[in-house]
């Protein structure tokens, strides 16, 4: 039993340090590509040396399941890294954070706080519609010119995650908004991306560009956070709740009061404002990214556009807007949102798992202290498990009559799965619904006469992203019909 079989370990490459390198350094191949190619030579399940770490790679649903579901609290750890630890003050938020008390105190806050914010008056549904609305009214502003949607949808989307943080929101051109922009981009394209500082520490020891801004666009965040923190601190009334925020204050203070577990469960305040630090960042990057990703995908086809319009005008019409009851009745716009999720996840890589102790995936040892990289880019590309893996077509997930949508795969996870699973999976599938629901019952998305098709070659990073690209949104002839009706 204690002596491990050393055959028992996966098939491991041989190029140890080059692997690192070919993470950060521009190859011609993302990380998640080459990892899936490897598989050709080395098996579904194989391993690696990032600097000193071991690690391995995980290509295939059946081991996939067996570290997230089956083994899902022996894979829970998180590495700390260089960058990560600059980000989340040594792992003091849920995302980077390893397996602890806190952790799961904080997850559990996160989600008590979502559900009691959608119930009141101001729920979810609503703030989400009011964001769409205004959403469509720039879009209907700047009608017929080529842009860059990309702060229309990056404000529409912060200004829902920022009401459920903050209780507070952020008008065209506002200064704050303008620098959160450009800090998170910062931080996205620097953090938690295998650069080589976080797979040799001890390179932090020299000048880094990479390095330097991170650290100055985590300074201005953490401006940005200390100052809501102190405004909501100023403000707090007791039982008077309005936002995330509010609730981890009343937990803390509550915890004080009794002198209970506060140290156990992290309520310190960068813990509170590492967490809010994380649902603002996500809430913000990731919808807004498969965002771009769906409108991108339905430049390229527009016969999908066409049907998804088709669909709204004969479920919903021109009378009302798109509501969260709606989700059942428009089984080809969901399938498209699923089918935009599969060929692009988000989150390629999730985000690397640790084994906790000793354990095995398959017929394979896996010594504790392993980090575990989940290949979902494999998975979701795999060619054992969907038909033409590489083609975009939301038709793969609805039945024969299109009209009741299912999963032909098991091998679908764009929101991982067990207990480190996306906290705002409800939230981000609620916002893809109405915001492209909205947009696409008034508006025809084109690419403007001059411009070519969007690239759909994501830049890897702690998001998936794609390249800029402009667009045209003209309004539908019978949305404007309508419209002088009314
Ligand atoms: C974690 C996907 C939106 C908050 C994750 C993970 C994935 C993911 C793949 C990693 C799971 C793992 O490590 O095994 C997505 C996708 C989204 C989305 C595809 C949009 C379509 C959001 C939103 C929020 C959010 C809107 C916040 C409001 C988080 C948090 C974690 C996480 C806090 C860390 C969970 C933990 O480590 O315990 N997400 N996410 N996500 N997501 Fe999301
Ligand atoms: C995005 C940039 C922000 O400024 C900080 C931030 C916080 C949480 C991160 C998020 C970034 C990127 C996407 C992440 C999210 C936590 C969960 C989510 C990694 C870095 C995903 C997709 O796993």
């Amino acid at each position: 039993e204690m002596r491990m079989k050393r055959s028992n370990l996966p098939k491991s490459l041989p190029a140890f340090p080059l692997i690192g390198s070919l993470l950060s350094l521009r190859s011609d191949l993302q990380p998640h590509i080459l990892f899936q190619r490897l598989q050709e030579k080395y098996g579904n399940i194989y391993s690696l040396m990032m600097g000193s770490h071991y690690v391995v790679i995980v290509n295939n649903y059946q081991d996939a399941k067996e570290v997230l579901l089956k083994k899902s609290k022996i894979f829970a750890g998180r590495q700390r890294t260089v960058t990560t630890d600059i980000l989340t003050r040594e792992g003091k938020d849920i995302a980077f954070g390893d397996y602890s008390p806190a952790w799961r105190f904080h997850r559990k806050m996160v989600h008590s706080a979502f559900s009691m914010l959608g119930e009141g008056s101001t729920s979810i549904e609503k703030i989400i519609c009011r964001e769409a609305r205004s959403m469509c009214q720039t879009l209907s502003d700047l009608q017929s010119t080529a842009i860059d949607l990309a702060p229309e949808l990056t404000r529409a989307v912060t200004n829902v995650v920022c009401s459920l943080c903050f209780n507070s929101s952020y008008q065209r051109g506002d200064p704050e908004f303008e620098s959160m922009l450009q800090y998170s981009q910062g931080i996205v394209d620097t953090v938690a991306k295998g650069s080589l500082v976080d797979i040799f520490p001890w390179l932090q020891m020299f000048p880094n560009e990479d390095l330097r801004i991170l650290k100055d666009c985590i300074a201005v965040r953490d401006t940005l956070l200390q100052k809501k923190y102190d405004e909501h601190k100023a403000d707090y009334s007791d039982g008077a709740e309005k936002d995330l925020l509010d609730s981890l204050l009343r937990a803390k203070l509550c915890s004080e009061n009794n002198n209970t577990r506060a140290r156990e469960v992290g309520l310190t305040d960068d813990h509170l404002l590492m967490t809010v630090g994380d649902i603002f960042g996500a809430g913000v990057e990731t919808t807004t990214t498969v965002m771009k990703w769906a409108i991108a995908y339905l430049l390229h086809h527009p016969q999908v556009q066409k049907k998804i319009q088709e669909e709204i005008d004969s479920t919903i019409g021109l009378d009302r807007h798109p509501n969260l009851s709606d989700r059942g009745s428009l089984p080809y716009l969901e399938a498209t949102i699923r089918e935009v999720l599969r060929i692009r996840p988000v989150s390629p890589l999730l985000i690397p798992h640790v084994a906790l102790t000793h354990s095995s995936i398959g017929a394979f040892t896996i010594p504790k202290g392993t980090q575990v990289i989940i290949n979902l880019w494999s998975l979701h590309h795999d060619e054992k498990e969907w038909k033409n893996p590489d083609i975009f077509d939301p038709g793969r997930f609805l039945d024969e009559e299109g009209t009741r949508v299912y999963s032909p795969s098991a091998s679908y996870l764009p929101f991982g799965a067990g207990v480190r699973v996306c906290l705002g999976q409800s939230l981000a599938k609620m916002e893809l619904f109405l915001f492209l629901g909205w947009m696409l019952q008034q508006f025809t998305l084109e690419v403007p006469a001059d411009q070519p098709l969007p690239n759909l070659q994501g830049k890897f990073g702690v998001v998936l992203q794609p390249q800029k690209f402009k667009v045209n949104a003209r309004l539908r002839d019978s949305w404007v019909n309508a419209e002088m009706y009314h």
